[in-house]
C-alpha cells in the first residue's frame, strides 16, 4: 500500500483521536465499493434507482439541515487575520485546533474510519496535487470515487516521501453507546466546522457530510488551499469552466470562463452550438488549475473527475449533454423519487403526477412545495460526458486563448466586451458580479453582489492580496502571451423584464467574435469601456433577436456606467488599504473615458 511514513503516522494519530471501529484504506476496487453499498443499504440510507433505466444509479436524502456549503461555518485559520482578509471568517489557528480537537475525540465511534488518498489532477500531470481525506463518511467515499482520481495508483505517485494535504472529515455524530444510527449522520449548525490552514495546508471539516463541505478535494483543495499553493508557487487556482472550440475549418481555441453560481456555467462547458460546424468540447465544468507552460502560453488542467452538478433547471433543452452524462454511475442527492424508481426534478419535465420528495414525503401537483430541493446535485464521471474532449486529461493541459467573466446583470454590461490589455482584464474580473434577483434576497432587490472572479467564497487568502496575484501573472511570462479577456452577459432585460439575447445554444455566436478576436479577425469598436463588437462584426444570420435589440445589448449607457463606476469604487473600498493602486486607476480611466463621451 504505502510507505510514506507521514502519512501512516497521520491516519495512526488520527485514529486514536476519532476512535472509530474499523479502518479501511480505500483503494478505488469495485469489491469496496460493493462493499459500502451494503453497509449502506442494510441501515437504510440509500436508494437504489431502476437500474435498468439508471444503471449503477443511487439516490441520497440528506437531512434538512444539511443541504449546502455553509459559508458562515467556513473558515480560513491564517497565523494572522489581516492574511485572511475582509471577504473570509477568521479563526486563530491553535485557538481552532483546540475547539476542533474536542470534536474530533471519540467522533467516530461506531463507524469505519476510510482513508482516501486522491489526486486532484490527472496521476500523469505535474501540476496534480494530492490530497489525502480521512472520513467516516460512506457517501463522501462513494463521491470521492467520482470526482477525484483515488486509490493505489495515488499512493504510488505519492511514494515513500511525497507531500500530500491532509483532510480530515467527521460527520460529527458518534454512536456511543450503542446510539442508533441515521440515514444522514450530521452535527448541529453551530457545531459544523469547515476548515482551512493555509500555511500548513490542512483541511479539517466537521458535522456536514454534503458537497463542498464534505468532499474535500473540490472547493476545499483545488480552490482555497490551492489559491494559496498557486501565489507562493506562481500560477493559478480558479474558479472556471475549461472549454475546447472548434470552427468550421478545424481550428481550436480554449476558453475558460468564470461565473458565480446559478450562471449556466455546466450549460456554457457542453454547449450545443445554434451554428452549424462549430464544435464545443468539454474539459471541466467549474475548476482550473492554470500555469505558465515551456512557451510562455497559459495551460489548464482540469483538477476534477467528475461533475458535482445542480439537478434543478437540466433538462433535454438546457443541456442535453448533462442529461447523457447522467444516465449511469451517477448518485443522486436530493432530488425527486418518481414511482418507477428514476429521479426528477424541477425544470427536467412536466411534473408527474405522483412522487416522493427530497424528504421522502408523497408529493403531488397539488403539494405548492418542490419536489426536488435548490441545491440537489448529480454526481457523475466526466468521461461519461458527450462532449468530453479526448484531451482532457493531458498531463500539461490545454493552452487557454480567452478567458471570459461573466454574470447575471439585466441592465447596463453588454453582451459581450473585450479588455484592452492584462491589467484591464484583472479589472473586468474584479468587477464581477450578479444582480440579486427575487428569488434570492428581496431586501437587495436589483442590486449588484459583486463576486470577483467569481472566488469570493473561495479565496483562501485576502482578496486584495489574491487580485495582486492576478497581475503579477503578467510578469511571468511576455503579456503577449497570455490570454485575452472578456466580460459576457447572457442576462440582458427588456423594460418588460424579459430575456433579450437566447442564450443556451446560441451563445456560440459570442463564442465565434471571441474566437476571431483571438485570431486578429473580426471588427470591433474601441469604447469608454472595452472593445465592443459592432453589429456587423457579430454573427447574426438566422438569429431571432431584432437589430434594434442587438443594438441595446452592444450599447454603453454613459448615465448608468457613470453610477456603476461609483458603485465600483464603494466595492473596492470595502477590501481596504491593500487594494492594489492600479486598480483605482483602472477606474479613473473607465470614469475619464465615459466623461469624455458625448
Ligand atoms: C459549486 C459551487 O457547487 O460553486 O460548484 O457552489
Ligand atoms: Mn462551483
Amino acid at each position: 500500500m504505502t510507505n510514506n511514513q507521514k502519512l501512516l503516522a497521520w491516519v495512526d494519530e488520527m485514529t486514536t483521536l476519532c476512535q472509530p471501529d474499523d479502518v479501511v484504506w480505500f483503494d478505488g476496487s469495485k469489491e469496496q465499493q460493493d462493499q459500502i453499498l451494503e453497509d449502506l443499504k442494510k441501515r437504510d440510507a440509500i436508494i437504489t434507482l431502476n437500474q435498468d433505466k439508471l444503471p449503477n444509479c443511487y439516490l441520497f436524502r440528506s437531512h434538512v439541515s444539511d443541504v449546502a456549503r455553509v459559508e458562515e461555518r467556513t473558515f480560513i485559520a491564517s497565523a494572522s487575520e489581516e492574511d485572511a482578509g475582509p471577504t473570509n471568517n477568521w479563526y486563530e489557528p491553535t485557538a481552532l485546533k483546540e475547539k476542533m480537537h474536542a470534536l474530533y475525540s471519540g467522533s467516530m465511534k461506531g463507524r469505519t474510519l476510510y482513508v482516501i488518498p486522491f489526486c486532484m489532477g490527472p496521476i500523469d500531470s505535474p501540476s496534480s496535487r494530492i490530497g489525502v481525506q480521512i472520513t467516516d463518511s460512506p457517501y463522501v467515499v462513494l463521491n470521492m470515487k467520482i470526482m477525484a482520481r483515488t486509490g493505489q495508483p495515488v499512493l504510488d505517485r505519492l511514494g515513500d516521501d511525497g507531500f500530500f494535504v491532509p483532510c480530515l472529515h467527521s460527520v460529527g455524530y458518534p454512536l456511543t453507546d450503542g446510539k442508533e444510527d441515521v440515514a444522514w449522520p450530521c452535527a448541529p449548525m453551530e457545531e459544523k466546522y469547515i476548515a482551512h490552514f493555509p500555511e500548513t495546508r490542512e483541511i479539517w471539516s466537521y458535522g456536514s457530510g454534503y458537497g463542498g463541505n464534505a468532499l474535500l478535494g473540490k472547493k476545499c483543495l483545488a480552490l482555497r488551499i490551492a489559491s494559496v499553493m498557486a501565489r507562493d508557487e506562481g500560477w493559478m487556482a480558479e474558479h472556471m469552466l475549461i472549454l475546447k472550440l472548434t470552427n468550421p475549418e478545424g481550428e481550436v481555441r480554449h476558453i475558460c470562463a468564470a461565473f458565480p453560481s446559478a450562471c449556466g456555467k455546466t450549460n456554457l462547458a457542453m454547449l450545443v452550438p445554434s451554428l452549424s460546424g462549430w464544435k464545443v468540447e468539454t474539459i471541466g465544468d467549474d475548476i482550473a488549475w492554470l500555469h505558465i507552460g515551456k512557451d510562455g502560453r497559459l495551460y489548464a488542467i482540469n483538477p476534477e473527475n467528475g461533475f458535482f452538478g445542480v439537478a434543478p433547471g437540466t433538462s433535454m433543452r438546457s443541456n442535453p449533454n448533462a442529461i447523457k452524462t447522467i444516465g449511469k454511475n451517477t448518485i443522486f442527492t436530493n432530488v425527486a423519487l418518481t414511482d418507477d424508481n428514476e429521479v426528477w426534478w424541477e425544470g427536467l419535465s412536466p411534473a408527474p403526477e405522483h412522487l416522493i420528495d427530497w424528504q421522502g414525503q408523497d408529493w403531488t401537483r397539488e403539494s405548492g412545495t418542490r419536489a426536488a430541493h435548490p441545491n440537489s446535485r448529480f454526481t457523475a464521471p466526466a468521461a461519461q460526458c458527450p462532449t468530453i474532449a479526448p484531451d482532457w486529461q493531458a498531463p500539461e493541459g490545454v493552452p487557454i486563448d480567452a478567458i471570459l467573466f461573466g454574470g447575471r446583470r439585466p441592465s447596463t454590461i453588454p453582451l459581450v466586451y473585450e479588455s484592452f490589455n492584462w491589467q484591464h482584464g484583472v479589472f473586468l474580473g474584479s468587477i464581477m458580479g450578479s444582480e440579486v434577483t427575487a428569488a434570492i434576497i428581496s431586501d437587495q432587490l436589483g442590486k449588484v453582489r459583486r463576486d470577483p472572479f467569481a472566488m469570493l467564497p473561495f479565496i483562501g487568502y485576502h482578496v486584495a492580496d489574491y487580485i495582486q496575484h492576478w497581475l503579477d501573472m503578467a510578469k511571468l511570462t511576455d503579456e503577449s502571451k497570455l490570454p485575452k479577456i472578456y466580460s459576457v452577459n447572457w442576462f440582458r432585460k427588456d423594460e418588460d423584464g424579459q430575456f433579450i439575447w437566447p442564450g443556451y445554444g446560441e451563445n456560440i455566436r459570442v463564442l465565434e467574435w471571441i474566437f476571431e478576436r483571438t485570431a486578429g479577425q473580426a471588427g470591433a469598436k474601441k469604447t469608454a469601456i472595452g472593445n465592443v463588437p459592432n453589429i456587423k462584426d457579430l454573427n447574426t444570420a438566422g438569429l431571432n433577436v431584432s437589430n434594434e435589440d442587438v443594438d441595446t445589448l452592444l450599447d454603453i449607457d454613459k448615465d448608468a456606467w457613470l453610477t456603476e463606476a461609483q458603485s465600483i469604487r464603494a466595492h473596492f473600498d470595502s477590501y481596504g488599504q491593500k487594494m492594489p493602486q492600479v486598480l483605482y486607476d483602472e477606474l479613473q480611466g473607465l470614469e475619464d473615458r465615459l466623461n469624455d463621451m458625448d
